[in-house]
């Protein structure tokens, strides 16, 4: 019994003791984050776009690394996390978001499973200008290196303040990197972001963000 009692003490101090954890979980001082980016939409693009979204959390500085590859060459590359307004978990959209089976999973389709456009991967991501920002363009082996380190708190204020109540939560998002040549011929049913080109949208690769480690 006494044995009993010590074991409920100590899961009782573990609770109180988590409890802080837990608020503090919600914006680690140093934390990392991986999504591992695979291909989608590879019949248009001919190629397998894949790589690595990685998010390193120190202090107030975010770095944001995205190392892609097999990408559509000589092509700027829209990327964005992507993710839901009422902080339900994304996941990368499969080929069965075809809702209009053309066979191209388009960016509308990819909104059931991953919510919308959030945070463009951009020059300077705290100005989420997703429309005007500048993104990478892959070289002519469809490779590309973004790297940017942004305020944390000028993001998270300019991330609430587009979504309001929410917080940047990245292990409830995805990555999706988007983009093929601007003469690709795409069927009318694939569908886009108002006057943007579906060329521009297209999801050419995803990945889910994940908590990778705690230093
Ligand atoms: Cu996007």
């Amino acid at each position: 019994m006494q044995t009993r009692n010590a074991h409920l003490l100590a899961l009782a101090a573990g609770i109180l003791i988590a409890a802080p954890g837990a608020a503090i979980a919600a914006a680690p001082a140093h934390a990392v984050y991986v999504a591992h980016l695979h291909a989608m939409n590879a019949g248009v693009t001919k190629t397998a776009t894949a790589g690595e979204a990685r998010f390193t959390v120190n202090g107030d500085q975010l770095t944001i690394d995205i190392k892609v590859h097999g990408a559509p060459p000589d092509t700027v590359h829209w990327q964005h996390f992507h993710g839901f307004k009422d902080g339900q978990p994304a996941s990368c959209a499969t080929t069965a978001a075809d809702a209009n089976h053309d066979g191209i999973v388009d960016l509308i389709e990819t909104g059931k499973a991953s919510g919308t456009t959030m945070v463009p991967f951009i020059t300077g991501p705290a100005s989420m200008d997703v429309a005007h920002g500048t993104y990478p363009t892959a070289d002519a082996h469809g490779a590309y290196h973004y790297h940017e380190t942004v305020s944390l708190k000028a993001l998270d204020a300019a991330f609430g303040k587009a979504f309001p109540g929410q917080q940047l939560d990245l292990a409830k998002r995805v990555v999706y990197i988007h983009g093929v040549p601007s003469a690709t011929q795409l069927p009318s049913s694939v569908a886009s972001l108002g006057p943007i080109p579906a060329q521009v949208t297209l999801p050419i690769a995803c990945g889910k963000i994940a908590r990778a480690s705690a230093k």
